[in-house]
């Protein structure tokens, strides 16, 4: 069966690398989907293309997982990729309700498609990308939140106003 694992990814944490690596070994095929908004882009500390090639080198020792970029709805995206199912992480109380909230509205939008969610595994349960932007900017060592290919990309952006 063929998962989709959704998300901003900016930047990619160890959190996410242990949804994925989880997300691995339940399916036959992931889909690591990084959302492109030009409205938002402005948002995001990294493009679109910096996000995609640190998750795929961060991802790169699992075979069966393929790291692309989307647009528009997710529903949509799914019934392009003919996948069923939509793998979440949940960290916390305060991700379920707006989890729950996207679950049911893509259920509405494409009726094929399920909503798994992943617990948080408890030692990254606290990592958020936000979190690691802000320590990586002033100046914190991240390397134990993140996977080397983020931290070197957090080092590229953020090494120069250091010391
Ligand atoms: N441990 C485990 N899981 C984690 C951790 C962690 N430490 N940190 C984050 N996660 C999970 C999040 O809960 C989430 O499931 C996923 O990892 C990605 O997280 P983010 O923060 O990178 O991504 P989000 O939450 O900004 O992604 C939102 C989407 C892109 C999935 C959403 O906006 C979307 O589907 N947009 C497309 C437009 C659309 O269809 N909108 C209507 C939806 S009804």
């Amino acid at each position: 069966m063929h998962a989709v694992y959704p998300g901003s990814f900016d930047p990619f944490t160890n959190g996410h690398l242990d949804v994925v690596q989880r997300a691995s070994r339940l399916f036959d095929r992931v889909t690591v989907a990084v959302l492109v908004n030009p409205r938002k882009e402005n948002r995001f500390l990294f493009s679109v293309e910096e996000r995609l090639a640190i998750i795929r080198e961060a991802t790169q020792h699992l075979n069966n997982v393929e790291v692309e970029s989307f647009s528009g709805l997710l529903a949509d995206y799914m019934r392009h990729k003919g996948a069923r199912v939509i793998v979440k992480g949940l960290r916390a109380v305060s991700d379920f309700e707006y989890e729950l909230q996207m679950a049911h509205l893509n259920r509405q939008l494409n009726p094929e498609v399920e909503t798994l969610f992943v617990m948080a595994a408890t030692r990254w349960s606290y990592i958020s990308s936000t979190m690691v932007k802000e320590i990586a900017r002033y100046g914190g060592d991240v390397s134990r939140f993140v996977p080397k290919a983020t931290a070197e990309a957090l080092e590229r952006k953020f090494g120069h106003q250091k010391g």
